[in-house]
């Protein structure tokens, strides 16, 4: 019984240092590019399914990481930023703070109310664009690598 409980353990421990298939790990946390597209609110709700945000990138080390990985993919990514509540005041969605980082394209946000989420921008080589909230685009989502809390098994 204490052999199993002492394997169980072992198991755990190794289960929390990486990041579940099909997301990459960056630093502390762990990231899904999605192959599908969606609406920012649709990939709000399905990040959350996956117990995972929009990403919120904050820091300028977190941000280019993503801006370089999208480069890698295709499409147009949808992350954890908008201006949904008060016009040009950029704030990530899981705690409504203003961003800590900006790295919006030197043309950019340049479509006011018409434009409240921020998607990291193929043509800007991954830097962001303000965009209509309800364009269907792949979104990036972000989860701590450590998943304290799972049940495993
Ligand atoms: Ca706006």
């Amino acid at each position: 019984m204490r052999f199993l409980l002492v394997l169980f353990l072992l198991e755990a421990c190794i289960c929390a240092k990486g990041c579940e298939i099909g997301w990459i790990r960056f630093q502390s946390k762990c990231y899904m590019f999605s192959h599908t597209v969606a609406t920012w609110a649709e990939a709000e709700s399905l990040c959350s399914a996956f117990h995972s945000v929009l990403a919120e990138p904050r820091s300028h080390e977190e941000s280019m990481f993503l801006i370089s990985h999208s480069e890698n993919e295709a499409g147009q990514f949808w992350i954890g930023i908008s201006d949904i509540i008060e016009e040009d005041r950029w704030i990530y969605s899981s705690d409504q703070q203003p961003t800590k980082v900006n790295d919006f394209h030197a043309s950019q946000p340049n479509q006011h109310t018409s434009a409240n989420c921020v998607a990291l921008w193929k043509p800007f080589h991954g830097h962001w664009a303000d965009e209509p909230c309800t364009t269907r685009y792949n979104f990036i989502c972000e989860s701590p690598q450590e998943s304290s809390g799972d049940v495993i098994g």
